[in-house]
Order: C-alpha cells, then structure tokens, then sequence
C-alpha cells in the first residue's frame, strides 16, 4: 500500500473475522462478551454428535467444548473487532437511516412520539 491509498473503514477480512472468532466471538457479532459466555456454556462438555453440539464454541477446535474454551471467552471479554484490528466501527443502521429519512422525518417522528407519550 503506497501513502494516499484509502484504507477501506471496517472492511475486515474473513481471515480476521476467523482469528477473531477464535478469540472468543462465538455468534460472530465482532463482540466477545456475555452472549458468547453464554453460548459456550450451554454447548459446555459437548463434542459432535451430543445434542448441545455447536462447533462455533470449539475456539481451540479439538473436538469439544470444555473449560478450555469458556476460559478463552473469560479471558477476551470485552474486546470488539474494530478496536482489535484498529479499523473504524461501522455506523449503526439507524443512524443511516435517520440520515436517509432526512432530518425533517426525524423531527416529525420524534415530535409525534413524544405527543403520543404524553397522551398516554
Ligand atoms: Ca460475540
Ligand atoms: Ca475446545
């Protein structure tokens, strides 16, 4: 990459997501926290073929689903793959959306909103 080149924001590579998954993201949502604790724990003591089998709470892909792997969610937590990677978060949808709607329909919907709050 030569100076001046744009560094694609939050364009992050499968291989990343993958590395990043390893680290304790379970479902996938670029979040290591208490969903994936959660997660793990309930695929907890399984191995493929039990009932509670879920191969994305193997981190250490040896089979199974042990302390090993709720130790590497604990030991992550809190950490998001934008920051991990330093590459800037994407905007959230609703923010888009707000922008797409146009600030006037924001107003309208948040005028409207709050008069139908109060009526209540
Ligand atoms: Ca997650
Ligand atoms: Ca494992």
């Amino acid at each position: 990459m030569t100076t001046g080149d744009v560094v694609p924001h939050y364009q992050l590579t499968q291989l990343e997501w993958q590395a990043f998954h390893a680290l304790g993201d379970v479902n996938g949502d670029g979040y290591i926290d208490r969903k994936d604790i959660a997660l793990a724990q309930k695929a907890f003591g399984s191995s493929p073929g039990t009932v509670n089998w879920n191969p994305a709470a193997d981190l250490n892909g040896d089979g199974k689903v042990d302390m090993k792997d709720i130790a590497i969610v604990g030991r992550n937590q809190g950490l998001n793959i934008w920051d991990y990677y330093g590459v800037k978060k994407p905007i959230p949808k609703w923010v888009w959306y707000a922008i797409g709607a146009g600030v006037t329909t924001v107003v309208t919907v948040g005028v409207a909103y709050y008069a139908l709050k109060r009526r209540s």
